[in-house]
């Protein structure tokens, strides 16, 4: 693989300035340290954000810094105050956080956030394309650069493009609230690869493309026209030896070299043994569930009275997003709430909570993660969650226990935790009980688990996976693009064209001349193809057959005036030009009433579904059903059918969004080699796009030229990729 970059919405490095002098300080977060990791090994660079805006530097000092910055590899996008406001503050943080967040009564509306989100995410992409070349691949992050993957591809299709999101996606009942949500899923669409955390993200999202873009999705592909793009979930993992090895020499310190904060832990548990202290960290946000934390503590007290002057919840609350409104009113109801539980189980020598509203080094971070015996995790949404993994990777002494939410991401790895209802405020209270007076054989036991599977899918494994499938993903889609017609072969093809005297053409028509409309009666040549086809029928040397599933009566209208064949109904009838209707295979139709009522039940139970009726075949169309309800149906309907068809010579198709039982013994292949039959054609050409082209590509022989439209396998020799490509080489062929 060539160069890997990274598109993040902040640089690795935070910049100070002292003195005039300029100091790269280097993040020492989770993602920080596994992209390292990645754009150092795959001489790639990281585009993002320096963290400063514009507007506070003079000329001579950005320079300085954009020059230190380029020593680490860094390309920096520059924004001005207004645009960090709007686009940081603003839309990502107003708007998509509470949406992700199902906090959907706090999302901001305001279309001036949008606007300027919209452009900022332009400015990120407008240096990503800057910095890539031929052959390179880029890693996108966050839900602050939704947009950043499809403004890459369509302006350089061949790079290859890998896109994860560090919060929850959310289920489509929610995001359908956002007026933008198309445009959200069209940006993250330009990715060949979209990870999430969870397998929950995953079908939350692969759910909203189903039914805002009504795209095939078949496991964790989805199949839009010209590319397939591979959804999967990569639950991020933590730098588990750091927090190991910082664990163990905190343990080794001498007592002068120790923190004040680990001397105070210290003198807490000296004062009696049976001193429990609980841990709670984050970010003060109100999608970590905080004052429901502090309420449980308080109805633990409450309810496990003998408690009261033995436990302390050590509180860490990291400000965040201080001028967001809801985060000040967040920060009001916490201070009260902790006011509120000192004062009620507080004494001269207790204070039950003890409250840090600040950042804290990491050494004390370590310090808390090993002297606290609970570690209460309970957010009411988390896309991860990486303080739980912290916790677990510093207990070096294998004891502690986790109460998790089962709202949090890492819940799903983490079975072995005491899993909680962030909103049951009894069940966490009766949780606190549990995990302080469990036994601690338990506890190692249930640690033993956790840190195997912490320690072994760390954050350099969860980065390796990553760009793994992402070098899978271009296999993929190379193996796609390699029956595409090229110039090479459309030279190749025109010039047999030419130097042929007699052809034979076979054209699909939905989803090969035309696209696919919601009403199959909608799906009228336009003035576009009438003039191609015009052009094809009028060289003498051709004959052109449109060869359909469709029902006669739509075509013959819809082609009057051209001198054309139609074989329609799969192969059952034909009409030659300026001749009758003939049946080219003995079909009958005295199966359809038993048949019939079984498509109506299933009619009556999917809205938006019908029947449509053709001379030898009942089609059940789904392709106006509610997505996911259609195709459940769509498979039930197939069982069934596939009972009920034993006794009569019948067959099931399945294809774009229908499915058709008609009567057996002819396809589009059998009906194609009849046609052909007795004739001297030395130019043979067939074109179509779902599966049930692929018995025509099947039984034409090898000489014959067959092209599938769009990428998936097929029997075809080469591929175009959708009805423009079609029409276009239609023309060029004509011409
Ligand atoms: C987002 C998603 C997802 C906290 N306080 C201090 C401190 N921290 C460090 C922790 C941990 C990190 O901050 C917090 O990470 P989380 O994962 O818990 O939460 P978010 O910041 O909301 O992150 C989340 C994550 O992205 C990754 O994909 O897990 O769901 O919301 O590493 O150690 N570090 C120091 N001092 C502190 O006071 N030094």
């Amino acid at each position: 693989m060539n160069r890997i970059h990274i598109v993040s919405n902040r640089l690795p490095v935070s910049i100070n300035i002292e003195n005039d002098n300029i100091e790269l300080i280097p993040s020492v977060g989770g993602l920080a340290t596994g992209m390292r990791s990645v754009y150092k090994q795959y001489n790639g660079k990281w585009i993002g954000w320096p963290g400063l805006p514009n507007d506070d530097l003079n000329d001579e000092l950005a320079l300085r810094i954009e020059e230190k910055l380029v020593e680490e590899d860094c390309v920096s996008v520059h924004l001005s105050k207004e645009e960090v406001d709007l686009y940081y503050d603003g839309f990502s943080n107003r708007t998509i956080w509470p949406l992700f967040h199902y906090f959907a009564q706090y999302i901001d509306y305001d279309p001036a956030l949008w606007d300027a989100f919209v452009s900022v995410n332009q400015k990120f992409a407008d240096k990503a394309l800057e910095t890539l070349e031929e052959g390179d691949t880029i890693w996108i992050h966050d839900y602050q650069l939704l947009l950043v993957p499809e403004m890459i591809k369509s302006k350089k299709p061949e790079v290859t493009v890998g896109f994860f999101l560090h919060i929850p996606f959310p289920s489509f009942e929610v995001f359908r609230i956002l007026p933008w949500r198309k445009e959200l899923i069209e940006g993250m669409l330009g990715a060949d690869l979209i990870g999430f955390h969870t397998f929950d993200y995953q079908r939350h999202f692969c759910s909203s493309v189903r039914r805002l873009m009504g795209y095939e999705i078949s496991f964790n592909e989805i199949h839009i026209e010209d590319r397939i793009i591979i959804v999967d979930s990569f639950p991020m993992g933590i730098d588990y030896d750091k927090f190991r090895e910082a664990s163990i020499q905190t343990f080794q310190k001498p007592l002068q070299e120790k923190s004040k904060l680990h001397r105070e832990l210290e003198k807490y548990f000296m004062v009696s043994p049976d001193r429990k202290l609980i841990l709670s960290i984050d970010r003060l946000d109100y999608s970590k569930g905080i004052p429901n934390r502090l309420r449980a503590f308080s109805k633990f007290l409450e309810e496990y009275p003998e408690f009261i002057g033995k436990v302390t919840l050590i509180m860490l609350a990291v400000p965040s997003r201080g001028t967001v409104e809801h985060y000040i009113n967040l920060k009001k109801e916490v201070d009260e709430l902790v006011g509120r539980v000192n004062g009620k189980f507080g004494s001269v020598n207790y204070t039950p909570v003890w409250y840090f509203y600040r950042s804290l080094p990491f050494e004390n971070l370590i310090e808390l993660y090993s002297s606290c015996d609970v570690a209460l995790v309970t957010p009411v949404r988390d896309g991860m969650n990486l303080v739980a993994k912290e916790y677990v990777a510093s207990r070096t002494n294998r004891t502690g226990v986790m109460i998790l939410s089962e709202m949090a991401g890492v819940a799903k790895e983490m079975g072995e935790a005491i899993i909680i209802n962030p909103n049951n405020i009894k069940e966490i209270a009766d949780a606190i009980n549990q995990a302080l007076t469990m036994p601690l054989d338990e506890q190692r036991e249930r640690m033993v688990f956790l840190q195997d599977r912490i320690k072994r899918y760390d954050v350099f494994k969860w980065a390796s996976e990553f760009v793994k499938s992402l070098s899978k993903v271009e296999e993929i889609q190379n193996s796609l693009y390699a029956k595409k017609i090229n110039s090479k072969i459309m030279e190749s093809l025109k010039s047999k064209y030419k130097a042929s005297k007699k052809r034979s053409i076979f054209l699909d028509y939905d989803g090969t001349l035309t696209g696919f409309k919601k009403n199959p009666n909608d799906a009228k040549p336009d003035e576009e193809l009438h003039k191609i086809l015009y052009k094809l029928e009028e060289d003498p040397k051709n004959t052109v057959t449109i060869i359909s599933g469709r029902d006669r009566e739509s075509l013959e209208k819809w082609f009057e005036g051209h001198k054309i064949n139609l074989i329609v109904e799969h192969g059952v009838w034909i009409k030659k030009y300026q001749k009758e209707w003939k049946m080219l295979s003995n079909a009958t139709d005295t199966w359809k009433p038993s048949i019939r009522p079984s498509l109506e039940s299933f009619v009556d139970r999917t809205p938006g579904s019908f029947i449509e009726e053709k001379n030898y075949s009942l089609v059940w169309h789904f392709r106006k059903a509610e997505p996911e309800q259609g195709e459940l149906r769509a498979n039930e309907l197939k069982d069934e059918l596939t009972t009920m068809i034993a006794n009569h010579n019948l067959e099931i198709l399945e294809g774009n969004k229908v499915i058709e039982v008609k009567s057996g013994g002819i396809n589009k292949g059998i009906a194609a080699l009849q046609f052909l039959q007795n004739q001297d054609f030395d130019f043979i050409f067939a074109i179509g796009d779902d599966w049930t082209d692929e018995y025509m590509f099947k039984e034409l022989p090898d000489s014959c030229h067959t092209i599938k439209v769009g990428l998936k396998h097929t029997a075809a020799k080469y591929k175009v990729e959708s009805v423009n490509s079609v029409r276009k080489l239609l023309i060029e062929l004509s011409e």
